[in-house]
């Protein structure tokens, strides 16, 4: 059990995370500075040092639930970088001040990014897309409902959870005309697409990008095919520790989303494995479109080094007397 008091509020969006009821690079990131928030806001601390301890015990709570988005880490670096005051309600209106701060960033982002990448969206192309991203959307939102395209979608089911489902139900609320394959048929649907569009969890300094599982594959078939592949993610996505040579964890998720346990055990119980991203090398990458503007994938290390600096620190760390 946890030596600090967590908030009701942030042990149930940790819970939220785990499961995937929240999910989504951004969306997790806005779910986890709201969540320190919360946490500031309720914490009974008496001291300083004991608020300080208990918003880092909370950042750590958050950080274990899912490792391979880094938007996760970097909200909680974002909020607990930025918190000073030498009183715990000048810590608490800091913490609160830069949470707010954080999600107001994130919407904006978002929003400009998808301006960008709605210009490389051409009125009358169909566009196929891979799980659910709401970086890519927005470039859809902004091509569809604000420079008036028309745009019709090729929505790949993606095992083993099916997002691309949600992907379908948002543009069919766009009145956007929509297609869905199995996973299997993409190379064959590629024939009719002017465009791939995919989110990311995390880009690493030399511009590969690590998204859903199946992205990988999909953008090999792509750039066989001749068509462009276009990454939508808001620079929050950059992942910093990989400018000093660390890798991205890959997340192994339940194998019971790939086969129930009746169907498994009629098979004779073989092993099963269920990554649920893979990584993307630069090569197959057209563009990475951030609210930065669109960066070739090989030159986006000169962004993430501008917007991180050299090194990038774990402010929840315990210290000596936590340990
Ligand atoms: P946005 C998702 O991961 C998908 O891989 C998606 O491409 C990525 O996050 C980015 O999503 P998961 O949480 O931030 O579904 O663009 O495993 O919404």
């Amino acid at each position: 059990m946890s030596k600090h008091t967590l908030a009701d509020e942030l042990e149930s969006t940790a819970e939220d995370i785990a499961e995937m009821e929240v999910r989504g690079a951004a969306t997790i990131a806005d779910a986890a500075a709201t969540a320190l928030r919360e946490q500031a806001e309720t914490s009974s601390a008496g001291r300083p040092e004991a608020f300080r301890r208990e918003m880092r015990a909370a950042a750590r709570r958050l950080v274990e639930t899912r490792p391979t988005a880094v938007s996760l880490p970097n909200a909680l670096r974002y909020v607990l970088g930025d918190m000073e005051g030498e009183t715990v309600d000048e810590l608490r209106e800091s913490a609160v001040d830069s949470a707010r701060e954080f999600c107001a960033r994130l919407e904006r982002a978002q929003d400009d990014l998808g301006r960008i990448g709605a210009n490389r969206i051409r009125d009358g192309d169909a566009v196929m897309f891979h799980c659910h991203s709401t970086d890519a959307l927005s470039c859809v939102d902004h091509a569809v409902n604000e420079q008036d395209k028309h745009i019709e979608a090729i929505v790949k089911e993606t095992r083993p959870r099916k997002q691309g489902h949600i992907t379908a139900r948002q543009l069919r609320d766009w009145d956007v005309p929509v297609t869905l394959i199995v996973d299997n048929a993409a190379h064959r649907y590629l024939d009719d697409a002017d465009h791939v569009l995919v989110g990311a969890d995390s880009i690493a300094a030399d511009g590969s990008v690590i998204n859903k599982i199946g992205t990988a594959g999909l953008a090999v078939s792509a750039r066989e095919r001749g068509v462009p592949i276009m990454v939508a993610a808001q620079t929050i996505k950059l992942h910093p520790d990989t400018m000093t040579g660390n890798t991205v964890e890959i997340e192994y998720r339940d194998e019971a989303e790939v086969v129930d346990d009746g169907t498994r055990s009629d098979l004779g119980d073989p092993a099963v494995q269920n990554p649920a991203f893979d990584v993307t090398p630069p090569r197959h990458v057209d563009a990475i479109v951030t609210e930065r503007g669109q960066f070739p994938p090989e030159s986006i290390v000169v962004l993430l080094r501008e917007l991180f600096g050299e090194t990038t620190g774990t402010p929840w760390a315990e210290d000596e007397a936590e340990r």
